[in-house]
C-alpha cells in the first residue's frame, strides 16, 4: 500500500454513503429522483467545502454500473471538482472488481476522485494529529491489521473505508464478515448498508455503520432511517471523534409511493388482486411493480416456468 499525502491540511473527513446516482427513477419512489440525488451529492459535497473537511464516498457512487447517460457522468465530475477519494461499491461495478467499461473508471481516470484501492491517503489536521485513510472496495479483502511504513509519534489516526456485508446488529440476516479488533486500524466506516446501525467497538476498532443519504426503497427501514453523512473531527486529546449530520430530505410519504392494500378474503385471489392493483396503480421506471406482482405470484407456477418468466421480465425491467 502506497500512502500520498493530502494536498493540503484539512480540518476532518465527511463520509458520503452510498450515493447511488441514477438516471432513473428506483423503485416505488415518485420524486424526481435523479435531480433530487444530485442535489444531495451537491449538499454534501458543500458541506465539506464549508467546514474544511475532506469528502469521501464508501462505495456505490453509481446505481448502475454502465450505460449511464453522459450527462449524470458530467454533473457528478463538476461536483468532485475538488480533491475527494472513493472506493467502490458492488453496484459500481459489472464484474466483480473494476473495469474500463464501468462509469466509476471515467471518474477516477479523469482524476475527479481517487480510488483508495491502491493509495490510501494521508492528512494533516489541524488538531496537528495525522489521519490515514484507506480502503477496502467491494470483494477486496478488508486488512487484517495494517503496519503503518512509517513511525510516527503520535501515532496517525488510521480509518478504514469498507464496502462489505459485515455482521453488526441489525444486519444478521446477510452479514458474514464479524467486526473483529483490527490493530493498527481505529475506525471502519463501512458503506454497502443502506440504514444507520450502532456502532460495534472490538478492541481499538470502531465499526461503524452510518447508511445512505437517500432512502431506495420502500421498507420499514427506509422509513426510520434518516439521510445523513458521517464527519469525523479530531476529539478531546489526540482522539477522533465521529458524528452524524443529517442530509435536507423530504418526508418519507412524500418521497414514496403508497402501498396498494387489498382486503380480499381469499388469500391466493388477494396477492394477485394486490399486485395487479400495484402494477395498474404507477408505472415506475424500474419496474418495481411487475417485479413485486411476479414473486407475489410466481410460485404458482412449475420452477422452470417461473424462471423463465423471472428471465423475460429481467430484460424488460434492466436497463443493461
Ligand atoms: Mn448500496
Amino acid at each position: 500500500m502506497k500512502i500520498v499525502p493530502a494536498s493540503r491540511a484539512y480540518s476532518g473527513l465527511l463520509v458520503i454513503g452510498d450515493p447511488h446516482m441514477e438516471a432513473r427513477v428506483p423503485g416505488f419512489r415518485k420524486d424526481d429522483y435523479p435531480a433530487v440525488i444530485m442535489e444531495k451529492l451537491r449538499w454534501a459535497m458543500d458541506y465539506a467545502a464549508a467546514h474544511d473537511l475532506l469528502p469521501l464516498v464508501s462505495g456505490d457512487l453509481f446505481n448502475l454500473p454502465r450505460n449511464n447517460p453522459n450527462w449524470l457522468l458530467v454533473d457528478v465530475m463538476r461536483l468532485f471538482d475538488r480533491e475527494m477519494f472513493f472506493i467502490y461499491g458492488n453496484h459500481d461495478v459489472h464484474e466483480n472488481r473494476l473495469s474500463k467499461d464501468d462509469s466509476i473508471s471515467v471518474i477516477a481516470e479523469a482524476r475527479n476522485g481517487r480510488l483508495l484501492d491502491e493509495n490510501a491517503v494521508c492528512v494533516e489536521t489541524v488538531s496537528g494529529r495525522q489521519v490515514i485513510v484507506g480502503g477496502s472496495s467491494w470483494g477486496s479483502p478488508i486488512p487484517e491489521k495494517l503496519e503503518l511504513p512509517f513511525a510516527q509519534n503520535p501515532r496517525p489516526f488510521v480509518v478504514w473505508l469498507t464496502h462489505h456485508d459485515i455482521r453488526v446488529p441489525g444486519y444478521e440476516e446477510k452479514g458474514y464478515i464479524r467486526p473483529a479488533p483490527l490493530p493498527g486500524i481505529d475506525m471502519v466506516v463501512n458503506g454497502h448498508i443502506h440504514r444507520r446501525l450502532d456502532p460495534v467497538q472490538k478492541g481499538n476498532t470502531q465499526w461503524i455503520t452510518p447508511g445512505n443519504i437517500s432512502r431506495r426503497s420502500r421498507s420499514d427501514a427506509a422509513r426510520a432511517h434518516v439521510p445523513a453523512v458521517f464527519r469525523i473531527d479530531p476529539a478531546c486529546g489526540m482522539s477522533f471523534a465521529g458524528s452524524h449530520v443529517e442530509v435536507p430530505h423530504q418526508l418519507y410519504d412524500c418521497v414514496f409511493h403508497e402501498a396498494v392494500i387489498d382486503a380480499s378474503e381469499d388469500e391466493q385471489a388477494s396477492v394477485f388482486v394486490a399486485g395487479l392493483a400495484e402494477l395498474q396503480a404507477r408505472r415506475t421506471h424500474t419496474g418495481e411493480g411487475l417485479k413485486m406482482f411476479l414473486e407475489k405470484n410466481l410460485d404458482r407456477f412449475e420452477t422452470d416456468v417461473a424462471d423463465e418468466i423471472r428471465k423475460l421480465a429481467r430484460k424488460v425491467t434492466e436497463n443493461e
